[in-house]
């Protein structure tokens, strides 16, 4: 499922980047869709989406996000369920992925950065796999440029010692800025410390953040009032994740993942 590069890679850093796994007709579609989202009303957004970022007590310059766009529109189900992202997804959670969140967010020059901060310290390697219990697949839709964007403390998520006081706006080899391009996936355990540096273009930072967990569920999804709006597959990915049980749509992306294997794809 990874390559031996790969788990050293991720097992090192915390983080996996894939590059050009999204066509440009998706990108396109789903930056289409930030700007008609991002620009509603919280009320006027097509239910089920929402914003926790509009709703809480966040700042109004925050990087604003809307949840919940799997059920808004069929490229994101797709993103969701991308062969690309899942078959790093599926080895990290070592078979048993959970999908928990979908959110879509669009950043500005205005926008505040985000200092560094992790979630939990669930990472291992179990029986020589490298397994992480949260995990963030980061697809950006658009170029970022070195300097701007993504920034993590590489290695911080096996956290055998608390990090001294960081800022994101420091440099190598202790903070490491990973530039992308349109169509890459940044997948970082949630047990890395990371953050974002502000946005520097005139044109908005798009990104849809995929969060997957290997065991149980967070007990937002699915939502079953709109479960006519995603496709069976969608909805199984959703439910809890049982250790050791393989759900059917992990069988199908794994069978997608081997023929493509065989013909050399
Ligand atoms: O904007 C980014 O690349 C980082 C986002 C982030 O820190 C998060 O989703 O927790």
């Amino acid at each position: 499922m990874l390559t031996t590069e790969e788990k050293w890679f991720f097992d090192h850093h915390g983080f996996i980047h894939l590059r050009d796994v999204v066509p440009p007709d998706d990108l396109r579609r789903m930056i289409q869709l930030a700007d008609v989202w991002h620009d509603m009303a919280l009320e006027e957004l097509p239910p089920p989406l929402a914003s926790t970022s509009r709703s809480g007590q966040h700042t109004p310059t925050i990087a604003h996000w809307i949840n919940h766009v799997q059920y808004g529109d069929a490229v994101f189900q797709r993103l969701a369920l991308n062969a690309d992202i899942m078959r790093v997804i599926i080895a990290l959670t070592q078979g048993t992925p959970c999908l928990v969140d979908c959110a879509l967010t669009k950043n500005y020059r205005t926008s505040d950065d985000i200092s560094f901060h992790a979630a939990g310290k669930d990472y291992s390697v179990v029986q020589g796999q490298p397994r992480a219990g949260f995990l963030n697949a980061g697809v950006s839709l658009v170029d970022v440029p070195e300097g701007t964007g993504f920034v993590c403390l590489p290695g911080s998520h096996k956290r055998n010692f608390e990090p001294p006081d960081l800022s994101i706006y420091d440099g190598p080899p202790t903070v490491i800025n990973v530039p992308v391009r349109a169509g890459d996936a940044v997948i970082f355990t949630e047990a890395l410390m990371h953050g974002a540096r502000r946005w520097t273009l005139d044109t908005p930072r798009y990104t849809v953040f995929n969060r997957y967990i290997d065991e149980g569920s967070h007990g937002a999804l699915p939502i079953e009032s709109h479960r006519h709006l995603i496709p069976d597959d969608l909805y199984e990915l959703e439910q809890p994740a049982v250790r050791g049980v393989q759900k059917d749509v992990v069988a199908r992306l794994l069978d997608t993942l081997s023929t493509r294997a065989q013909r050399g794809t």
